[in-house]
């Protein structure tokens, strides 16, 4: 049976491809979801998108994600940068976390350089945009068929 991962996406993802495209680029988070869907077809994944704008929201589905998925894919978005919660959550989850973000949060501002996700997530994968995520899904197909 196909290993399960779910890709969550955090706060304001869902405005990608409307502004700031220097930042983010031009694809939308649709577009990165049937990109992801069809890279984990191709690694024989079964992968399921979920977007929130809502701290618990997504606390609630990294809470409920042990029962149903084999690995998790995180942008938190800004809450990678100030949720405790969302730390304390992935730590006491018991599957395997990668930390994603589109843009390198290195180069940018001081604030967005600190990841409380980076603390507990086996990996980071930032910079390169929506493709970001399937390098992810190549990382988890790996980590799982070990
Ligand atoms: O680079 C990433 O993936 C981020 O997680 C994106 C977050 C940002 O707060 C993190 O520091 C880094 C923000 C996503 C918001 O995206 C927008 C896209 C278009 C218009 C407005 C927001």
């Amino acid at each position: 049976m196909a290993s399960k991962v779910l890709v969550l996406n955090g706060p304001n993802l869902n405005l990608l491809g409307t502004r700031e495209p220097d930042v983010y680029g031009n694809e939308t988070l649709a577009d990165i979801e049937v990109k992801s869907l069809e890279r984990g077809d191709f690694l024989g994944l079964q992968v399921e998108f979920r977007q929130s704008n809502t701290e618990g929201q997504l606390v609630d589905w990294v809470q409920q994600a042990q029962e149903n998925f084999d690995f998790l894919i995180v942008n938190a978005g800004a809450y990678t940068h100030t949720s405790v919660a969302l730390l304390d959550a992935i730590k006491s989850c018991n599957i395997p976390v990668i930390e994603v973000h589109l843009s390198n949060i290195h180069q940018r501002e001081e604030f967005r350089q600190h990841s409380y996700i980076s603390k507990v997530a086996l990996g980071t994968i930032c910079g390169f945009g929506g493709y970001g995520y399937e390098l992810a899904l190549e990382a988890a197909a790996k980590i799982l068929n070990k």
